[in-house]
């Protein structure tokens, strides 16, 4: 086991890095940076514009709405509306996973585009895009086709929605829509989950009443099937007997979301990408929401045990017990050969809307501690809980986004739960519209910070010297020339599934040997064979 370490001083650490900053600039970082005291409500500013000079690791509304929400689907065409560049950088360059399904429709290796040019920036690209609707339907006959909107289509005014609406009548058997999901048009990919999950909710969710079949009917609402997560959370639904009417949006097909209108429980995975829908299907359907986190051993048990409570079953809790118990002793019997060898060791976590807290959940299964982490794009509901909702400003580029107005649907509007039920269950401590932040969840004295920049991460990793750094691609060489391994948790380096029992040991197990391994720390970078600045920097490091 390894001896504790002396952890630095996290004001000093904090202190430290807006000292490089201009003075107006570092007041505006200061309010996202945080020292955790997780008894106390502290605000951390989030969701807001990155200053321009900044490096920062998020992506763009587009991306948000193509690639994270509607990417995974396999049987919708995704045309992307733009110059060329936006889809060859958007084309399979997320890790998702599919079935083949029934009919064999699966559209997700191809790169859809109109492939704008000069000439149809300056006289205006609906044309083309016709043209291309027309063609994709006439090559694959898909049951729907979703146009996205790049950057230029926003800022020439093309009307993605009524070319939509116009070939969807033209076409007849298709559902054709569209997502005015500009790269601009909020401060980071997460305005695009937004976007895309009302499109979705307006012209997909509820247009096939057929009743869903199973005993125990859910959807799982943001899992994304990045690595296989999703066939093993699958799987472990499977055995517990509870039917998943439909995944948003991995492994999943357009019935499937025609159809989750008919669920009785919506599970929710990752809060930031998909609450709206969440709320969405509850004010229109009376489908209860609850959250769950599937990444960490104990976190899937407990999330498996919320499903038996929700519906009060003997039978299922029975069977949830049962799985748990089968699957448990050989996640047990991994951690107990890795854990002497990560006890006490230390992790930074600087990941998308959601991934950055739950995967501390398995790095505490391996006796490591979370030093610092952050969202790129979360929102203060994501940090601090949801009990801040209501005291979020709705600022300019919010507000840019439209709020669709539901309403209980005349016809379709079932209570799934009664009132007196969901409050009993809530009296016994079961949480429903309810998500608690990470902050609550992390250590006293821990740093957070939101859309961490390039300096930033150079700073932490300096001060804290960590284990590993868990982040994305574009981070991932920089960290290991530093001297520190980095596993990506976008798209797990080719690794995983991460998510439920097998997942987890998974994850142990690449953890386990990315932190044995002492080659980073045995490189040198080539510049630091020059005279140059960088290497006071590098001797902060390895020192
Ligand atoms: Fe949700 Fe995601 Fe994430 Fe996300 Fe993402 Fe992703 Fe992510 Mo990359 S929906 S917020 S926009 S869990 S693509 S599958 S890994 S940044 S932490």
């Amino acid at each position: 086991m390894s001896e504790a370490r002396t952890l630095p001083d996290p004001n000093a650490v904090k202190a430290a890095i807006l000292d490089k900053y201009p003075a107006k600039l570092a007041r505006k970082r200061a309010a996202s940076i945080v020292v955790n005291d997780p008894k106390l409500d502290q605000e951390i500013q989030s969701n807001v514009r990155t200053i321009p000079g900044i490096i920062t690791q998020r992506g763009c509304t587009y991306a948000g709405c193509k690639g994270v929400v509607l990417g995974p689907t396999r049987d919708i065409i995704n045309l992307v509306h733009g110059p060329i560049g936006c889809s060859f950088y958007a084309w399979l360059t997320r890790r998702n996973q599919t079935d083949p399904g029934a009919d064999g429709d699966n559209f997700m290796p191809y790169c859809f585009s109109t492939d704008m040019q000069d000439d149809n920036i300056v006289f205006g690209g609906e044309k083309k895009l016709k043209a291309a609707i027309q063609e994709v339907y006439d090559i694959f006959h898909p049951k729907a086709i979703g146009v996205f909107s790049t950057c230029p289509v926003g800022l020439i005014g093309d009307d993605v929605h009524a070319v939509s609406r116009e070939m969807k009548e033209k076409l007849g058997d298709c559902n054709v829509f569209g997502f005015s999901c500009e790269g601009y048009k909020g401060v980071s990919q997460s305005a695009g989950h937004h976007i895309a999950n009302n499109q979705l909710f307006k012209h997909v969710v509820g247009n096939d009443d057929t009743p869903a079949t199973g005993k125990y009917n859910i959807n799982l609402l943001g899992e994304y099937n990045i690595g296989g997560d999703g066939f093993e959370i699958d799987r472990l639904f499977k055995a517990c007997g509870i039917n998943v009417v439909c995944t948003f949006s991995g492994n999943s097909d357009m019935e499937a979301f025609e159809r989750s209108h008919t669920a009785d429980l919506n599970l929710v995975m990752c809060h930031r990408s998909i609450n709206y829908m969440a709320e969405m299907m509850e004010t229109k359907y009376g489908i209860p929401w609850m959250k769950i986190n599937f990444i960490g051993a104990d976190a899937t048990a407990k999330a498996l045990r919320k499903v038996g409570e929700y519906f009060e079953d003997e039978e299922l809790k029975a069977k949830i017990e049962a799985v748990i118990a089968a699957e448990m002793p050989a996640v047990k019997a991994v951690i107990d050969t890795i854990r002497p060898r990560t006890e006490g060791k230390l992790a930074m976590l600087f990941v998308g809307g959601s991934r950055a807290h739950h995967y501390q959940e398995l790095f505490k299964e391996l006796g490591m501690k979370t030093v610092s982490a952050g969202y790129e794009f979360g929102h203060r509901d994501d940090y601090e809980g949801r009990k801040v909702l209501p005291t979020i400003k709705v600022d300019a580029d919010s507000r840019n986004i439209e709020q669709l107005k539901v309403e209980p649907d005349p016809e379709r509007y079932r209570p799934r739960a009664s009132e007196v039920k969901l409050e009993a269950l809530q009296a016994q401590g079961l949480e429903v519209s309810e998500y608690r932040g990470m902050m609550s969840d992390m250590a006293d004295q821990s740093l957070i910070v939101d859309d961490v920049s390039h300096w930033e991460t150079e700073k932490l990793i300096a001060s804290y010297k960590p284990d590993i750094f868990c982040a994305g691609i574009k981070e991932k060489y920089v960290v290991q020339k530093a001297g520190i391994p980095l596993k990506q948790l976008h798209s797990y380096d080719y690794g995983g599934p991460y998510a439920g029992f097998k997942g987890a040991v998974n994850f142990y197990r690449d953890i386990d040997k990315m932190i044995a391994t002492v080659i980073w720390k045995k490189l040198r970078a080539p510049w630091l064979n020059h005279a140059g600045t960088r290497d006071g920097l590098r001797a902060e490091y390895v020192a």
